[in-house]
């Protein structure tokens, strides 16, 4: 049977993030490529929009899941993006529920950046996610999400591997069986992923690209997802997920009128290649 994967996160109609980034880039992978859409926002509520409307969905979800069981719909794999506070136990529950055999949790805590908290999260957020974190196969954290989980202060630039060492060590402690930590940088000139699996950290670096693009998180965990669908281990698809990353924001920096998110479509053959070498 081929695998199918359920991804959850919110719709912003506009803005290149989030399912309107997951669905193109997982099923461009090769991989059948479900959805629950968390919430419908008119676009993302990063800097550039005015404002947003914003529908939140969570009262479907059990109706969702009551049709999905009548007619047995499973699933291999699980990846939820931005999502909310309430519907964090919501979710557990459909994946509980619709698992397959062996299916992968694959988290991205989506929440934070720069070391804030995005529009809209409460305080408390960071401690409900963690719960979500906890029983994940995969979770992708950036370094502000993955310390406002930790209690642990955000160092922006100029930290040692001992924090990072800390934060992955401490997030696979509390039941992550993998953490793939984006955004870690040790020399002014790089800008990489720490990837720990219980044993050892793994990391892949690529030229820091001095330009900040939002939906970035949502094309790496997206195309991470697709890789490690298609049967690539951790290190290497977060290694694909880093260049595909790369290439969408190369695609982009062009045009000085596209400030919303990355032409991550145009990055898509690319990825497909990467796939496909070493399969
Ligand atoms: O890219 C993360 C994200 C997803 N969805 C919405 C957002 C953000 C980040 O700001 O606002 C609606």
């Amino acid at each position: 049977m081929d695998k199918r994967l359920l991804t959850i996160q919110d719709i912003s109609c506009v803005g290149q993030c989030s399912l309107t980034v997951a669905l193109p880039v997982i099923s461009a992978c090769g991989i059948e490529t479900a959805i629950l859409p968390s919430s419908v926002l008119s676009n993302h509520t990063a800097k550039g929009f005015s404002a947003w409307t914003f529908c939140d969905l969570t009262e479907e979800m059990p109706k969702i899941l009551n049709q999905w069981e009548k007619d047995n719909i499973t699933f291999d794999a699980f990846y939820t993006g931005y999502v909310s506070k309430t519907q964090i136990p919501y979710i557990i529950n459909i994946m509980e529920k619709t698992a397959r055999n062996g299916a992968l949790r694959i988290i991205d805590p989506v929440m934070a950046d720069n070391g804030k908290l995005y529009k809209g999260f409460d305080d408390d957020f960071p401690q409900e996610m963690l719960k979500l974190c906890k029983g994940a196969d995969v979770i992708l954290p950036n370094i502000t999400e993955a310390t406002l989980m930790l209690g642990m202060p955000y160092i922006e630039r100029g930290y040692g591997e001992e924090y990072v060492r800390e934060i992955v060590t401490r997030l696979h402690s509390m039941g992550a069986k993998n953490v793939v930590l984006t955004g870690v940088s040790y020399k002014d000139n790089e800008l990489g992923v720490a990837c720990y699996d219980g044993n050892d950290i793994k990391y892949y670096f690529n030229k820091r690209i001095d330009v900040s693009f939002h939906g970035t998180g949502d094309c790496y965990a997206s195309a991470f997802a697709g890789a490690l669908m298609r049967g690539k281990d951790l290190l290497s698809a977060a290694t694909i997920a880093a260049n595909f990353v790369v290439e969408a924001i190369e695609q982009t920096i062009t045009d000085n009128n596209h400030w919303y998110g990355v032409k991550f479509e145009k990055a898509l053959p690319k990825l497909i290649k990467d796939l496909e070498s070493n399969d």
